[in-house]
């Protein structure tokens, strides 16, 4: 059990003004963010960041929508850290969300669905490094 997960507060979330509420949910819930930054991806560092997901029919359309506008990428620290970030942000598709999850509040479709989350702790350390050098994490 790892104590990393890795978020991105998404593009749709940011163009709405949910950052504060969605980073006060996180601390709220424990986390303790150990590395952030707020940016706009490109096309090559997205299409790389989603590149497991390459065969998917919605690949082009997920790399589009993630250049769309700026996202805020961060690193967070807490026992358990990427099951619980799983059960705090809720299912993929924010209409089968639970209640107070974070895509149940800010998210209103499967694609632009407010967060990301890490799904493993091996895919965690991958993705906190793809973002984060060692002089920018805490
Ligand atoms: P996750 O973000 O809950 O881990 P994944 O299956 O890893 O979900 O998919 C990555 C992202 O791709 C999702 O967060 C969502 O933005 C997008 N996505 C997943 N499934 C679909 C779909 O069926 N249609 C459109 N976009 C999707
Ligand atoms: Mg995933």
């Amino acid at each position: 059990m790892s104590n990393i997960t890795f978020t991105m507060i998404k593009p749709d979330a940011v163009a709405n003004g949910h950052i504060g509420k969605i980073l006060d949910q996180i601390t709220t819930a424990g986390y303790q963010i150990t590395a952030m930054k707020y940016i706009h991806l490109t096309e090559k560092t997205a299409g790389e960041f989603y590149a497991v997901h390459s065969e998917r029919p919605f690949y082009k359309d997920l790399v589009s929508f993630m250049v769309s506008g700026p996202i805020v990428a961060a690193v967070l620290k807490k026992e358990n850290a990427v099951a619980d970030f799983r059960t705090l942000i809720g299912a993929t598709d924010p209409s089968k969300a639970e209640p107070g999850t974070i895509r149940n509040l800010y998210a209103k479709s499967i694609d632009a669905n407010a967060v990301h989350g890490s799904d493993s702790d091996e895919n965690a350390a991958i993705e906190a490094s793809f973002f984060f050098s060692n002089l920018e994490r805490f």
